[in-house]
């Protein structure tokens, strides 16, 4: 089912229990609830629920720009803007609806943003809760028979964690990734998982379609599928970086950490009339340690 309550939030729930929610503003995912009603994704106690500012936790989406490597602010527009409902949306793939409870938002430029941004797009977002408490983002940005443009993008997914020293990624091993620390260096990743013991701030070059990050304490993996978003950005500011910020409490660098599916080092560049569609999936599963994590 969902409903619109009073703030401009869609609810999404599917009868086991588990639930999803939606803002209107900035077409932010701000929960993700497993069928028990735990909450899955990172909210600062400190956020600040002021639009036009983007909330600090769930999923904001950075579009047409990520980080600050452009004319626009930090991480584009697009998650301080008002989306609306979009009562005509496209058909997806069948499986995209069926038996889950989903939502459909719209964002097109106003008249303001076409003066920071002279393009003429659209970007249609679907976020569904499957039966078995999935959690999906469908993006879809056209071209509205503009001049060619280009875009960066990324789910930035705030992950709540028990403990961040106690977590780890797999499915970066190998990889290429720059380094926000060190000027974008390029480095390659180590043969091993990706554990955390200070700041990072790394967009992983990985067109790995899964990646995993798994939660010691909770005994528990967050799984990561990705379409058309062949990057991987890996941001935990740790202690120092995240007292610098007022919407971040000081301890809390220790429950969350970004794990954003992304289309960064190659921006997607679309034609009149083309459209782009970056898929992601999250599923939270039980997993069993060995023990020699
Ligand atoms: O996740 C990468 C990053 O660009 C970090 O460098 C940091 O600036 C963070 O995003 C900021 O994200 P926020 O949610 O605070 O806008």
């Amino acid at each position: 089912t969902k409903d619109l309550n009073g703030v401009g939030q869609v609810v999404l729930r599917n009868p086991q229990g588990a639930s999803a929610q939606v803002s209107l503003h900035g077409g932010q995912v701000t929960s993700w609830r497993n069928e028990h009603g735990e909450e899955l994704l990172f909210t600062s106690s400190k956020a600040i629920f002021k639009p036009p500012k983007a909330m600090r936790g769930g999923i904001p989406i950075c579009f047409p720009q990520f980080g600050n490597c452009g004319s626009l602010e930090l991480h584009g527009f697009a998650r301080n803007k008002l989306w609306a409902i979009d009562d005509n949306p496209p058909v997806l793939r069948p499986n995209d609806s069926q038996g889950k409870s989903f939502v459909d938002l719209l964002l097109k430029p106003s008249e303001e943003d076409l003066k920071f941004w002279p393009h003429s797009f659209e970007f249609r977002l679907r976020v569904s809760l499957a039966m078995n408490g999935d959690l999906t983002l469908i993006s879809r940005v056209r071209n509205v028979n503009g001049k060619m443009f280009s875009f960066s993008f990324a789910y930035h997914t705030y992950f709540l964690v028990s403990d961040i020293s106690e977590v780890r990624i797999e499915g970066l091993e190998t990889c290429d990734y720059l380094d926000n620390l060190c000027h974008r260096e390029r480095f390659t990743e180590q043969g091993d998982a990706l554990t955390f013991e200070s700041e990072v701030d790394r967009l992983y070059l990985s067109s790995r379609k899964v990646i995993a990050v798994l939660d010691h304490e909770k005994k528990q993996t967050y799984v990561i599928r990705k379409e058309g978003l062949p990057d991987v950005v890996v941001w935990n500011p740790w202690e120092k970086k995240s007292k610098s910020m007022v919407d971040f409490g000081d301890e809390e660098y220790k429950q969350m950490l970004c794990v954003d599916a992304a289309a960064i080092e190659k921006p997607i560049t679309l034609k009149p009339g083309e459209e782009w569609t970056g898929r992601l999936q999250l599923s939270v599963v039980p997993s069993s340690f060995c023990s020699e994590n």
